[in-house]
């Protein structure tokens, strides 16, 4: 059993709904429990501004998929759940984004674990450390050092977790 973060994004279409579907249908992937889900925060945009406020959050699961088939399982829902994309860093109906697996680095053609840019985005780190204060990435970064960029963060819950 392996444990990885992913996080999950939305800007049409009615967010909210979106992310609610995609942790049920990542809770029906084989071999998969969700252990934990973020808050719902609401983001401005990263990229072109002339889009819609994003809806984020970030989903602990234990899975015995590699990371590509956990890749593949990914992108099926984002399909399912009729991806838009419309331009890149643009607005889209479901983003699912792998930001951790275990403690491996991968950097493959289809798949950069832990995500290239995590670090620098409050949408990511402020949901993660959410559910995983303790938590240390690879190369030794404590979570709770990143969150302290973003203690400033002006970003609102869409939904509260309980
Ligand atoms: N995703 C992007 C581009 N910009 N901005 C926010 N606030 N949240 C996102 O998830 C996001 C974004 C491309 O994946
Ligand atoms: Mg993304
Ligand atoms: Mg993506």
């Amino acid at each position: 059993m392996s444990v990885a973060y992913i996080a999950l994004g939305s800007n049409l279409n009615q967010p909210v709904e979106q992310l609610n579907s995609a942790v049920e249908a990542i809770i029906n992937l084989p071999t998969t429990q969700v252990l934990a889900v973020s808050s719902f925060y609401r983001s401005k945009p990263l990229g072109p501004q002339d889009q819609p406020d994003y809806v984020n959050a970030v989903a602990k699961i234990e899975t015995e998929l590699t990371p590509l088939t956990l890749l593949d399982a990914l992108q099926q829902i984002e399909h399912e759940q009729g991806r838009i994309r419309l331009r890149h860093w643009g607005e889209r109906t479901l983003d699912l984004d792998i930001l951790l697996y275990d403690q491996l680095v991968i950097h493959s053609e289809r798949l950069t674990i832990p995500h290239y840019d995590m670090h620098n985005r409050e949408f990511v780190i402020i949901p993660l450390y959410e559910i995983s204060p303790e938590l240390t990435l690879p190369f030794g970064i404590k979570i709770s050092e990143v969150k302290n960029k973003f203690k400033n963060h002006k970003m609102e819950l869409a939904i509260k977790n309980k």
